[in-house]
């Protein structure tokens, strides 16, 4: 729909930026902190050096002033468990809590408003080595962690987010560190560890709604519109098989309380359902447990179309190569419409608008953006600058689609691209960049670690002073 008068982003929109710890902090091992998976996975040895990342421990007042100065009104962290429960459980260690309090406690010096992740990927090791999120006893560390960081920040942080891309985990498990490449019955164990996970998430929804009245919370998973690769009908029961399968199953567990009832008959189908114990549904299904909001990531859409029932569905995509295509249920495509990435991903900013419309539509609740970025070879130019031109179309074109979906209805409240400042990708290393604030590294040769501001840090500076009107660069 084309309208003829844009309704503007409301006054106290949440304009500001994403991190994770693990990829942002750095001091992977000081002051108490224990190891994470992601401090103990594979990619941590060779790709780049995940143990100083951004150095952003020792330099968050440097790197919340930047913030500042771009005028953020929000700023999407995350906690990491090893930095409060160096294993898992057991001893708190103080100076995590002194560490995230004086982080807070900057933040507020400037108004911007913390959004706390509390778990983005980094699984304490210990607990990883009794199982995971295989291990029901995660479930009561999980609960006992979050009830701590409620006791010590909720006085001061009013916006919480349960688990970062439980999709994509348990999607992508050997690559994030849940299950072992080369185990057997992997999606057997990673959907009961899915299980376990939306219990963990249900329990600490409702624990904070019980002693955090006045906070919200929710989760944040990676939700994508999925489009059938023609106007052929088994193309378009494709695109809904992996809807639901991707998006539906974590979102309609969380705000219905029920399985998804084509995820549910996928797992049959599969043989992947996981063991329900008594009381489960009681606990996912308890109104306590509904989210106040859903906070999600958005970078791409995805295309597919029917299985053809061999093995040339399971195929790959972009620079992760995760796998697209399941036998039987349907094969990834790419879609002719949208250009790439230099990484591969597919930009679609009209997808966002219809991302956020299939949101609003299942769920008429509030909507936040926890990450929407591109990923670049950015270049270091003489006299330190960074024409990151390609980053500001990329943001410019997702917010404009964000505007038309809030004259649709969508009740978006605030705007959270990847990331505030570079840090390491996960499966890239340094070299893919995202950030507004350049970070002076390379992959293992860690130079001065200086901040120096790019060309979208002061494009961004003028769309939040503008609050969304002024888009140029
Ligand atoms: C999301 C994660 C982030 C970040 C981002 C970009 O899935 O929540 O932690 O990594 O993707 O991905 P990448 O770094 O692989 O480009």
């Amino acid at each position: 729909m084309n309208y003829s008068k844009l309704k503007p982003f409301s006054d106290h929109f949440l304009w500001g930026a994403s991190t994770s710890a693990y990829q942002f902090e750095g001091a992977w091992n000081e002051d108490g902190k224990g190891p994470s998976v992601m401090d103990m996975g594979n990619h941590a040895k060779d790709i780049s050096d995940f143990k100083v990342t951004s150095n952003h421990y020792h330099n968050y007042k440097e790197d919340i002033a930047l913030l500042a100065e771009m005028g953020f009104k929000t700023y999407r962290f995350s906690i990491a468990w090893t930095r409060i429960f160096p294993h898992g459980t057991g001893e708190i260690n103080q100076k995590g809590i002194d560490f995230y309090n004086s982080l807070i406690n900057e933040l507020l010096k400037y108004n911007i408003e913390p959004i706390v992740t509390v778990y983005h990927f980094d699984l304490p090791y210990a607990l990883h080595l009794k199982g995971g999120w295989s291990n029901k006893e995660t479930i009561d560390a999980f609960v006992n962690y979050v009830d701590v960081l409620y006791s010590h920040f909720s006085d001061r942080v009013k916006y919480w987010l349960t688990i970062n891309e439980q999709n994509m985990m348990i999607l992508h498990g050997a690559a994030i560190g849940l299950v072992n490449p080369n185990s057997k019955n992997q999606e057997k164990t990673l959907y009961q560890q899915n299980h376990h996970m939306l219990l963990a998430q249900a329990r600490a929804i409702k624990l904070f709604h019980e002693i955090c009245p006045s906070g919200k919370i929710g989760p944040a998973p990676n939700i994508t519109a999925i489009y059938p690769a023609s106007s052929k009908p088994e193309d378009i029961i494709a695109a809904m098989n992996l809807t639901s399968i991707r998006n539906w199953l974590y979102l309609d567990m969380a705000v219905f309380g029920t399985y998804n009832d084509i995820a549910w008959s996928y797992l049959e189908e599969k043989g992947y359902t996981p063991i329900i114990e008594e009381g489960d549904m009681e606990i996912l299904g308890d109104a306590k447990a509904k989210p106040d909001f859903i906070a999600f990531n958005y970078y791409a859409s995805s295309t597919v179309s029917a299985s053809k029932n061999d093995a040339t569905d399971k195929g790959t995509i972009g620079d992760q190569q995760l796998s697209l295509g399941e036998i039987g249920v349907y094969r990834g495509e790419s879609n002719p419409n949208l250009e790439k990435t230099p990484f591969g991903w597919e930009i679609d900013p009209i997808g966002f608008r219809t991302t956020l419309r299939e949101l609003n539509d299942r769920y008429h609740l509030p909507l936040i953006v926890t990450e929407n970025g591109l990923g670049e070879y950015d270049k270091l130019e003489a006299g330190d600058v960074v024409n990151d031109d390609y980053r500001i179309n990329y943001l410019r074109d997702h917010i404009q689609q964000a505007q038309l979906a809030i004259g649709d209805g969508v009740q978006l409240f605030g705007y959270c691209p990847w990331s505030a400042i570079d840090l390491v990708s996960t499966h890239s290393g340094c070299s893919k960049r995202y950030g507004f604030v350049f970070v002076n590294r390379d992959e293992h040769d860690l130079k001065d670690l200086k901040r120096i501001k790019k060309k979208s840090f002061h494009w961004y500076k003028k769309v939040i002073e503008t609050n969304g009107k002024d888009l140029s660069s």
